[in-house]
């Protein structure tokens, strides 16, 4: 496999004005005709260039130009590309493959979920369906007939306004699917299937009404309400706050079973993974209930920030992907609470992402070469992406800001763009520069503030200083000093203190005076605060105002005054893990948990505190995570890691026992079940009390979570009830997981919640049962969802159980990544993942874990995705 790199960009030789596509789908095989109408690219650095069109696994049946058959020695294949030598400026070209997508495992082209076609061009699925230049700026208008068996697949779909639908001759129909808007061919879809619909409308801001449509199957109708009330609110929200109205008058929405993502935004046929649709309160977790609003926000945002305006190439990935996040997230914060929101989001930052920049596979957000883009994918190009755009939101404030999405709108509508483009018209629209700002662009790795603060008691001035770094990734030792805003404020004992800045111009103003936002842009940068009436503790990084590694050597006291009394949630939560951080470490150095008396009080005190938001008091109660641990812990203990962690969570559990059994109580409620934030709430805090109490083993609390599993209606109380009963010795737990079973069997979502919950348990012999259940009726590994549930939850989520000294786990995920090589190597190659980070452990890890790298490497025939993860990892 072949590096390509950002720097060989070149405009394409071709366009494609116009693409006609004919779909035979047939049992056996399908049949597809294209028209193409080509021309050279005016603006191609060479005119005479042979037409090179991207195809793969691909059964050419012929191929014309204007009209004219050619023969074998016109054309030549290379890899995958067909070369045609000798073509006029301006030509049609015609051609017809064969494909078999009922034998297409990848998921990726055309292929079969349960009984219905379905497509996923994104990246470079397109050239496994015809030959076509398959490249993001090559932008047509595509006509789509599809002809199929009308029992089988009454419903046929592809993008835009249906222009006509009509029976045919031997039990076929075909229909006929125009987009008007150009498009790559990245976002072209077709659905055909026996598919159930709900309908609903949404009129638009300049009163067009939309047809909204939802396509499962007929058993799933019962849990399209949220998903359809998620799109109705995403569609207004984005006229309220980016004055962005929807273009045609229908749109799509279809639930298939087997699929590599979460969604894709095809244009106007939003192609879902059902686990990011569907939802009902009996079978989805609240976490579901988000996600599904989250995704579908998400994938509508997409018609603007990627379909009306998309990427140039796939080194902008981040263009659309960081900019969207960036969306949805700033939706699902107005939908519920903003803090909670927030921390999840930088909780995933800092442990997925931190780990990702510092592992073998970190990038820039947007990156200089890659062998294959569907590995890029990643928590740095989305979660990193989406932060580079928040801190430009920061820089500008929302109204600039709001002025430079609506110039890039305008000035781009239509064409295919970059990184670049989008930053000039913030610049633009704004005035402020942010040439040094793009380093976050071009470099890989996480910065790290180094501050530290001095107040002066004569001068009445305190000193923050700030050091900025960042470590060397793979391909850039040395990095430039980054443009960093760092929102700051000083607390005293009784709040907040008004803030004044020496030498100010250089800062933001924020609405009131008692919070800054800092232009961090040097290697060493003093702020100084005057009249400062007594010693503050700085609050830093509020809101996570950058995606960065802050280091400020506090106290517990401080910390203490910052849990207790900072206004920022988002400190708030950060001091509560900072301190649990600290109980954690000196649990691992003395190997004891005598907790400090103040963090017992603290923690009483925010449990009692009915006026906080229970969503955080919840956050604030969870302990670091041992996947936050393992990126600040160094080398990675990942046992003692969690032993300390877990006799932590016994002895607060211990000494909290009363209040957590009352705050159980009090959240207890008989309500109808609503994803509302408050109900979300009251669930959260009470099954995070459970999972305290069910450590002490005593049987009063067993037999809170058995009643808790036995009588709740709702799935996130029961989950948490179950996964309490897993992980305890609780007799109850085979009959608990056996009933489960039996009632959510015709499920596929509930079963893979059910598998997830068993390979997560990090009591041990939790391989051996992963490995039984990969023999489990319901078990199938063609499908991503479940091999993400049981493989992916056991080797990515359950550190105790994955890192047995012995590298039984190891072994057995090389094993899998192997067998999924052959059959959907996007997903071989995400699942990989854990075993690339072997450098963070101690070294009796590393070396079972390096081995099981170069086993997977010396195989003969891996795909550029595995190929491209392992070989990185080893250098
Ligand atoms: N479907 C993926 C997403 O929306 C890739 N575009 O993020
Ligand atoms: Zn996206």
């Amino acid at each position: 496999p072949s590096t390509i790199f950002l720097s060989d960009y070149r405009v394409p030789d071709f366009l494609i004005d116009s693409t006609h596509l004919q779909f035979e789908l047939g049992e056996d095989s399908t049949s597809v005709c294209s028209v193409l109408a080509m021309r050279r690219n005016p603006d191609a650095a060479e005119q005479g260039a042979p037409l090179k069109l991207h195809g793969t696994e691909l059964e050419l049946i012929s191929l014309a130009i204007d009209g004219r058959q050619l023969s074998d020695a016109e054309w030549s294949q290379s890899g995958e590309e067909l070369i045609i030598d000798n073509v006029p400026s301006s030509f049609s070209l015609s051609c017809e493959t064969r494909l078999r997508p009922q034998e297409n495992t990848s998921l990726e082209g055309l292929y079969k979920s349960s009984g219905m076609f379905c497509t996923q061009c994104e990246a470079e699925g397109f050239r496994k369906i015809t030959y076509y230049l398959d490249r993001p700026d090559v932008m047509s208008v595509f006509t789509v007939e599809i002809i199929a068996d009308k029992e089988r697949y009454p419903v046929l779909l592809s993008n835009g306004n249906l222009m006509s639908s009509e029976e045919q001759a031997s039990g076929k129909s075909k229909t006929v699917w125009h987009d008007p808007f150009p498009k790559p061919a990245y976002l072209f879809a077709l659905v055909a299937g026996k598919l159930a619909v709900v309908d609903d409308q949404f009129v638009t801001m300049n009163g067009r009404c939309v047809d909204l449509k939802i396509y499962v199957e007929e058993k799933d109708l019962d849990k399209c309400d949220h998903a359809m009330l998620s799109l109705k609110n995403a569609m207004r929200w984005d006229e309220e706050v980016y004055g962005r109205e929807y273009d045609l008058d229908i749109f799509n929405i279809v639930a298939v079973d087997d699929f590599n993502m979460g969604a894709m935004e095809n244009k106007s046929l939003n192609i879902f993974n059902t686990s990011c649709v569907l939802a009902k309160p009996e079978t989805t977790t609240d976490a579901g209930f988000q996600r599904v609003e989250g995704v579908v926000a998400h994938e509508y945002f997409h018609n603007w920030s990627g379909n009306r305006v998309t990427c140039r190439d796939w080194f902008q990935l981040s263009l659309k992907e960081g900019f969207t996040v960036f969306r949805d997230a700033a939706f699902s914060s107005d939908m519920g609470s903003p803090t909670v929101k927030r921390v999840e989001d930088v909780t995933l930052l800092r442990t997925a992402q931190f780990a990702e920049d510092a592992g073998p596979m970190a990038h820039p957000i947007r990156p200089d070469s890659f062998i294959e883009i569907s590995n890029f994918y990643t928590v740095t190009i989305y979660e990193k992406g989406a932060e580079v755009v928040r801190m430009i939101h920061t820089l500008l404030g929302p109204e600039l800001f709001r002025k430079g999405s609506d110039l890039y709108f305008d000035r781009h509508d239509g064409q295919a763009v970059t990184c670049e483009d989008f930053v000039l018209a913030m610049e633009d629209a704004s005035g402020i520069d942010l040439q040094q700002f793009r380093n976050w662009y071009s470099q890989a790795g996480t910065p790290q503030l180094m501050v530290s603060g001095v107040y002066d008691e004569q001068t009445k001035t305190y000193t923050l200083s700030v050091k900025q770094s960042c470590p060397a990734t793979p391909g850039q030792p040395q990095k430039a000093p980054y443009h960093i805003p760092l929102a700051v404020a000083l607390i005293g004992e009784a709040g907040q203190l008004p803030l004044n800045l020496d030498g100010v111009e250089a800062d933001i103003e924020t609405a009131d005076n008692t919070e800054r936002v800092l232009n961090v842009s040097l290697a060493e940068q003093d702020f100084v605060f005057k009249d400062v009436e007594e010693e503050p503790v700085p609050s830093l990084l509020r809101g996570f105002s950058a995606p960065v590694k802050l280091v400020f050597d506090y106290s517990r006291a401080q910390l203490l005054r910052l849990m207790r009394n900072d206004s920022d949630g988002f400190c708030r939560w950060d001091a509560s893990q900072h301190l649990g951080l600290l109980e954690i470490k000196s649990a691992i150095a003395t190997q004891a948990a005598l907790l400090e008396p103040e963090y017992i009080d603290v923690c009483r005190d925010i449990l009692a505190d009915t006026s906080l938001d229970a969503a955080m008091v919840a956050l604030m109660l969870q302990l670091p995570s041992e996947a936050y641990l393992a990126e600040i812990i160094h080398p990675v203990d990942v046992h003692g890691i969690h032993l300390a962690r877990e006799s932590v969570r016994k002895a607060l559990a211990n000494a909290l026992k009363d209040e957590l059994m009352a705050c159980y109580s009090r959240c207890q409620s008989n309500e109808e079940y609503a994803a509302t934030a408050e109900q979300i709430a009251r669930r959260s805090l009470k099954n995070t009390a459970l999972s305290f109490l069910m450590l002490l083993q005593e049987d009063r609390f067993t037999q809170l979570a058995v009643s808790q599993f036995d009588t709740s209606s709702n799935m996130t109380d029961r989950l948490a009830a179950l996964s309490c009963l897993v992980n305890s010795d609780a007799e109850y737990k085979a009959e608990a997981l056996q009933l489960f079973y039996q009632q959510w069997q015709h499920e596929p979502l509930v079963i893979n919640q059910w598998f997830q919950v068993q390979a997560m348990c990090h009591l041990p012999g939790t391989l051996k049962t992963v490995k039984e259940l990969m023999s489990h009726p319901a078990f199938d590994i063609r499908n991503p969802n479940k091999v993400r549930a049981l493989i992916g939850a056991f080797c990515g989520q359950n550190g105790v159980n994955f890192h047995s000294e012995d590298g039984a786990a190891y072994r057995f995920l090389a094993d899998q990544v192997l067998l999924l090589n052959r059959s959907n190597p996007q997903i071989a190659s995400r699942l990989l993942v854990p075993l690339t980070k072997w450098r963070k452990y101690l070294p009796a890890a590393q070396k079972l874990m390096y081995a099981e790298l170069e086993r997977i490497l010396s195989e003969p025939e891996l795909s550029s995705d595995v190929y491209e993860v392992v070989s990185k990892s080893l250098q």
